[in-house]
């Protein structure tokens, strides 16, 4: 027996750390990951993004993994499912594909395309250039309930079953077929959120007044729905204008953020940490951020917002 604490903190003390990743600074070693193993023989060959303060963990916060992964020409990431979800963030390269539940997209640069839990995902890369890309999974919360299952495929890659766009066009055009109604367990139809269509929605929207500590944010949601596209993980997108200065805002889901056009600065707690376009920086729960814009900047983040929220523990302090 142990005497237990007295009371719980009167508000969250993150065990992680506020860090950024420079993408310049981490490309030399994707390329070296690149030449010490196949994608094949690794399964999937990803960097991890390590919180500095989570040592060991294999985490970014302590809900959230991130991690870099490479594919190179010919090379193809066989065909596997688990329950932990996952959403790819394209960054680097053209060229590859991934494939859902036996639809291939290709991967653009900005893309944001998700793997919801137990859907048979496999990736190749058809170009001839290095293709990389964000992984952002949520290990550490299935791995905290003890639910997770995983299965690989006796394919290497899947046979398309649809075309390329099929589910877009089906689930993510404001429509659905007429008998379809989701089932709040089932996993999203629409699985590829393409940079062109955020962007053009940002810079539309941009036009008009920002918000003093967001900017111009919008969440991705699954549209048959409403809700996040995978229950564990939330996704967002927002625009900064160039000479934008944000309010500071705290909130309880560390978020992982991506820079992917622009650059600025991100002021976490009052430390100041200079971003670029992809570089990818950590906001841990409660710390306090601020974001100023040097040029016109998109970011991309995400967070286990939605469990908080199913959960009624999420809170947000715009300051
Ligand atoms: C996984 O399946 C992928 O499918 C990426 O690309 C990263 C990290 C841990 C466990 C499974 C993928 C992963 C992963």
């Amino acid at each position: 027996m142990r005497l237990s604490r007295p009371s719980p903190y009167p508000r969250p003390i993150s065990t992680a750390a506020p860090a950024i990743w420079k993408y310049d600074d981490v490309c030399d070693f994707v390329r070296e990951a690149g030449d010490l193993i196949t994608a094949e023989e690794a399964e999937r060959r990803v960097l991890i993004l390590e919180n500095p303060a989570l040592r060991g963990q294999s985490c970014i916060t302590p809900s959230l993994y991130a991690g870099l992964q490479v594919i190179l020409p010919g090379e193809v990431a066989p065909a596997h499912r688990h329950s932990q979800s996952a959403l790819r963030l394209v960054l680097d390269g053209e060229g590859a594909y991934t494939a859902v539940d036996g639809e291939r997209t290709t991967m653009k640069r900005g893309d944001f395309i998700i793997t919801p839990s137990w859907t048979w995902h496999d990736h190749g890369n058809l170009g001839d250039e290095p293709v990389v890309w964000l992984d952002g999974l949520d290990i550490p919360t299935v791995r905290f309930f003890e639910a997770g299952f995983a299965e690989k495929s006796e394919h290497k890659s899947q046979t398309p079953q649809r075309e390329e766009g099929d589910s877009l066009a089906r689930y993510g055009s404001n429509m659905v077929p007429v008998d379809f109604y989701q089932q709040p367990s089932d996993p999203t139809k629409v699985f590829v959120y393409p940079y062109r269509e955020t962007r053009r929605s940002l810079e539309k929207i941009s036009r008009g007044t920002a918000d003093d500590h967001f900017g111009f944010k919008l969440r991705f949601v699954n549209p048959a729905t409403g809700a996040s596209p995978m229950p564990t993980i939330g996704a967002f997108a927002q625009w900064l204008p160039q000479g934008f200065k944000s309010r500071p805002a705290r909130c309880t889901d560390g978020t992982v953020y991506v820079c992917l056009e622009g650059g600025g600065q991100a002021v976490i707690e009052g430390e100041t940490h200079d971003f670029t376009v992809n570089d990818v920086f950590v906001v841990p729960s409660w710390k306090a951020l601020e974001l100023n814009a040097a040029e016109d900047t998109v970011l991309f983040s995400y967070s286990d917002r939605p469990v908080q929220q199913m959960l009624g523990l999420w809170r947000e302090a715009r300051l």
